[in-house]
């Protein structure tokens, strides 16, 4: 075994590949761009080389970098992780050249499987079987459309440089034909540079199915079974999982083998996927091969206890595979899904930016959360905005998708959007649960998906008007120099609440004597009482008790509850040091953003609750409101203007305070 490894990557992968090292108490060497100085990977890992910006381009692919890196500090081996180097035979050759080892295939595996149509040759031979088609020598498009002719349609187009759904059309007739060519060789040809084309019959309504085998260097080889990625929105997949539902050991054992077949037909070393498309009628295809560890191999690991990072060690430092096929056996059932930093509701956008809060599941070994970051770090735009993979495990399928929904429940993210309610969603889902599954689940149930959940306002009303009043209390809290609290009566206060940018007043009575108050908010009454420790309100609404996550956000709060994130404030916040109701008061952006729109000039006689400023920052928009009737002085930006956060947007005079006392 090694002593010591460099990783070539970040974030969860890296960090996921550091701890298995750790265990086996191999040495590990991080490398890191500018925008992950501060990274999980860089702490956990023994040492740490700078390798230049943040840009990947400039620092994560540059193969010279990372060779010096491991060099330098004396590794012996690199782990590449997934994407970016990881299937760049260049980069295993430079390995090679430097005496480094490789942690991945031989370099021809990797050449081999870098050509959609060189692959389908080696898997014919190898008696894999292939979706009918033509891959062959000569893709001129009269050869490609009489192919397409004798199959009949629908067929699909594939660029033979391709991945990633770039460069792939469907043609339903002999018509549309030339035209679709046309514009995948146009496709293909700005994506990869080489608009070399295949054809092939299209499934229509196929499920993808991959098979995770492994190799060693004494000519063993087996596969630790399936993984279902059916669910994928644009080529990308949403929640995988292990193994496949509605698949008989009897196809599982024919597919394994020819995933097996299809490893060693090219002298296959280490951790491979071998892709197929699984048709209605139980034929399978194999599409590609993935010459890495993959996102996904989570699954794997928890239907099959083992590691699948100490195997890729083992492998490649020479030693033999750890098990034999007849000693793996499936046990229980595993989902994994993605948790990103992007807005399903906004055509799936990534939302760079600071992971204010993040709270997450408590695991265990059911539970499992592969993540590189933690509370307080960015999101960076430069690379996959991934926050963490969530895995979790049990005996049956219907257990482990019920404790699915129940971690994503308590995945608590503030700050940025992210696509935990969207999971949960799709987790939740009847045709889900059903497996029903095919590779346009999503479009299919899109009207279901893309929903954006309501939110009760009678069970979240008093639950925040509650929150408010508890950090109300807390002397040295910003809540301190705020005045939207006005004395009616003796023991009754106002307060108008922001939930979800719409504005609800609600009426408090503290009765001291049981610690409880009385809200009247949204024409319903409550009798609540609680407590906030450590990010947790512990609330009692009318006799029932309950526990949610609040956490700071960019601005105003998070309340996670039902899978659900829900952003409140007390409305009219950031109108400053406001005490003295006949003096000016000082409105101060709440955030970096940019006004949208100014909706006041000095002068303005304004009533309460009227919108003065608009302001944008992380595409949301907040009004910034008039407190009490009063008259604006002076307006220091206009529509269009960025303004940090914290910078004086206008003064405004209260007009008298007598309305404010009985
Ligand atoms: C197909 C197919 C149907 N028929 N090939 C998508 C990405 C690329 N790796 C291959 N893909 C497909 N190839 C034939 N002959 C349908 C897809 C496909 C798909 C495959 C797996 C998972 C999700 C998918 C979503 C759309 C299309």
């Amino acid at each position: 075994m090694f002593n010591k490894i460099l990783i070539a990557n970040r974030g969860e992968i890296a960090c996921r590949v550091i701890n298995t090292a750790k265990r086996l108490g191999v040495k590990t060497v991080a490398v890191y761009s500018e925008a992950d100085r501060n990274s999980l990977h860089v702490k956990l890992a023994d040492e740490a080389i700078h390798i230049g910006p943040a840009a990947s381009s400039e620092s994560y692919l540059v193969i010279e970098k990372i060779i010096a890196a491991a060099l330098k500090t004396g590794a012996q081996a690199i782990h590449p992780g997934y994407g970016f180097l990881s299937e760049n035979a260049k980069f295993a050759q430079a390995c090679h050249d430097n005496k480094l080892v490789f942690i991945g295939p031989p370099i021809p595996a990797i050449k081999a499987m870098g050509s959609k149509s060189a692959a389908k040759t080696i898997m014919e031979k190898a008696g894999v079987p292939l979706v009918p088609g033509y891959h062959g020598e000569d893709p001129s498009p009269q050869i490609l459309k009489n192919a397409a002719n004798d199959m009949g349609y629908p067929v699909l187009l594939k660029a033979i440089a391709g991945g990633g759904g770039k460069g792939m059309r469907q043609v339903w007739s002999e018509a549309e034909f030339d035209n679709e060519l046309d514009a995948a060789k146009r496709e293909a040809l700005s994506s990869f540079g080489n608009d070399d084309m295949l054809v092939e019959k299209y499934l229509t309504a196929p499920r993808h199915v991959e098979f995770q085998v492994f190799c060693d260097s004494h000519g063993n080889a087996l596969h630790l079974f399936e993984r279902d990625c059916t669910v994928q929105r644009r080529h990308q997949k949403v929640i995988e999982e292990a193994p496949a539902p509605n698949f008989s050991a009897q196809l599982r054992e024919k597919m394994g083998d020819a995933a097996v077949r299809a490893a060693q037909a090219i002298d296959y070393q280490g951790a491979g996927t071998v892709e197929f498309l699984l048709d209605q009628d139980g034929s399978f295809y194999f599409m590609e091969m993935n010459t890495r560890l993959q996102v996904e191999h989570p699954v794997t690991e928890m239907i099959t206890g083992q590691d699948l990072v100490e195997w890729q060690l083992l492998v490649a430092a020479g030693e033999r595979l750890p098990a034999k096929q007849a000693d793996l056996k499936i046990h229980g059932h595993a989902f994994e899904a993605r948790v990103y930093a992007e807005d399903p509701y906004n055509d799936f956008l990534p939302t760079a930016g600071k992971l204010i809060g993040l709270k997450l599941p408590e695991t265990n070994k059911t539970v499992r959360i592969d993540t590189g970051v933690v509370a307080g770090d960015e999101v960076s735009p430069f690379y996959d905005p991934m926050i963490s993979k969530l895995v979790v495990w049990a005996e049956t399928r219907a257990l482990a998708l019920n404790k699915l929904v129940t971690a994503l429940d308590q995945y608590n993210i503030s700050g940025i959007t992210s696509n935990v309610s969207f999971l949960r969603t799709l987790a939740s889902h009847t045709a889900f649960a059903n497996a029903e599954l095919d590779t346009g689940f999503i479009e299919k149930h899109a009207d279901d998906l893309f929903q954006k959940p309501t939110i009760d306002s009678y069970v979240v009303l008093p639950l925040v008007s509650l929150f408010l009043i508890l950090n109300k209390s807390k002397a040295d809290t910003p809540w301190t120099k705020i005045n939207t609290w006005r004395l009616n009566q003796s023991n009754t206060q106002r307060l108008t609440l922001s939930i979800d940018q719409q504005d609800y007043i609600a009426e408090i009575e503290h009765k001291p004597s049981t610690q409880s108050y009385r809200i009247n908010v949204d024409d319903n009454s409550y009798d609540v009482a609680g407590r906030y420790v450590d990010g947790e309100l512990q609330a009692t609404v009318n006799g029932h008790n309950q526990r949610v996550t609040i956490l700071k956000s960019l601005v105003g709060y998070s309340l996670f509850i039902d899978g659900q994130t829900i952003a409140f404030d007390i409305a009219q916040r950031d109108y400053g040091d406001a005490q003295d109701a006949t003096s000016n008061s000082h409105f101060n952006a709440p955030m970096n953003g940019t006004v949208v729109d100014v909706l006041v000039e000095a002068g303005s006689r304004v009533k309460e609750g009227d919108s003065l400023i608009i302001m944008e920052a992380m595409k949301m928009q907040h009004a910034i409101k008039a407190p009490s009737g009063g008259c604006i002085v002076d307006v220091f930006y206009a529509k269009g203007e960025l303004v940090d956060g914290g910078s004086e947007l206008l003064t405004f005079t209260t007009d008298t305070a007598s309305d404010e006392k009985p």
